[in-house]
C-alpha cells in the first residue's frame, strides 16, 4: 500500500530550471562557453558542482580552474539563481501540484522533497509550502552521491518512516527518474515519453498528476 510522495522540486513542484539556466548561461558567457537550452537538460537533477564540471568540459575548459577557483564560480552562479528566486512566490506552483498536495494531505499521506538544490527549503518557503514539509525535506549537503543514486529518495523514505515500496517519487530528470527505480520505489516521471521512458507512470503535463490516479497506477 503507498503511503507516501516523494518529491523532486525542480521542474515537478515549481520551474525553477529556466532560472538555472539563465544563471549557469551567463557564469558560461564570462567564460567565454557558449550553452544552450539542448545542452542545459543535462544539468537537470544533478548537483551545483556538477553542473559546473560538465560546463567546463563542454567548452574544454576543464582543466584550467583550481579547486578553489571552480567553488568561487559556483557561488557566482548560486548568486545569481538567488537573485531570481526572491521573485517565486504561491502563483508559481506548478498546475495541479496545489491539488495534489491538498489531497494527499487530507488522505494521510506521508510527503517529502528529494531535491539536490540546496536552495530548496527557501523556494518552499516562498511557495508557501513549508508547512506540507516540516522536517521533511532530505538535506541534499547529507548525501554521499547524488542522482541516478538512490540514497535522496531512500532518506526521503526513511525520514517519513516508510519503506520504498509504500513511497511513489515524482521526477522530471532522467537521474532522477533512475534514483526512485533504484531505490525499489514506484516512479512517475513528468516529461515526454522519449525522456521519461524508465518511469513507470508518465504523465506529460503536471496537470494531470491526481492523487488518485498515482495510486491506481501504484497499486496495480
Ligand atoms: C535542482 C536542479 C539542478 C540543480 C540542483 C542543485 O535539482 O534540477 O539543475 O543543479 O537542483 O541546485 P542548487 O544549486 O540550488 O543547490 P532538483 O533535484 O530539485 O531537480
Ligand atoms: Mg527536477
Amino acid at each position: 500500500m503507498i503511503k507516501g510522495l516523494i518529491f523532486d522540486l525542480d521542474g515537478v513542484i515549481t520551474d525553477t530550471a529556466e532560472y538555472h539556466y539563465l544563471a549557469w548561461k551567463s557564469l558560461a558567457k564570462k567564460l567565454d562557453i557558449e550553452m544552450d537550452r539542448a545542452f542545459n537538460e543535462q544539468l537537470k537533477g544533478i548537483s551545483r558542482m556538477e553542473s559546473l564540471d560538465l560546463i567546463l568540459k563542454h567548452g574544454n575548459k576543464e582543466n584550467d580552474y583550481t579547486e578553489e577557483e571552480k567553488q568561487e564560480l559556483a557561488t557566482q552562479k548560486n548568486e545569481e539563481y538567488q537573485h531570481y528566486i526572491e521573485e517565486i512566490t504561491h502563483d508559481d506552483l506548478l498546475p495541479g501540484i496545489e491539488r495534489l498536495l491538498k489531497e494527499a494531505k487530507e488522505k494521510g499521506i506521508g510527503m517529502a522533497l528529494a531535491s539536490a538544490s540546496k536552495n530548496g527549503p527557501k523556494i518552499i518557503r516562498q511557495l508557501e509550502i513549508d508547512e506540507l514539509f516540516d522536517g521533511t525535506v532530505v538535506d541534499p549537503a547529507s548525501l554521499r552521491a547524488g542522482k541516478p543514486d538512490p540514497e535522496i529518495f531512500l532518506k526521503g523514505a526513511e525520514i517519513l518512516g516508510l519503506k520504498p515500496e509504500e513511497c511513489v517519487g515524482l521526477e522530471d530528470a532522467e537521474a532522477g527518474v533512475e534514483s526512485i527505480n533504484a531505490a525499489g520505489m514506484f516512479s512517475v516521471g513528468v516529461g515526454s515519453e522519449a525522456a521519461m521512458h524508465k518511469a513507470d507512470y508518465i504523465v506529460k503535463d503536471t496537470k494531470e498528476l491526481t492523487l488518485d490516479r498515482i495510486l491506481k497506477a501504484a497499486e496495480k
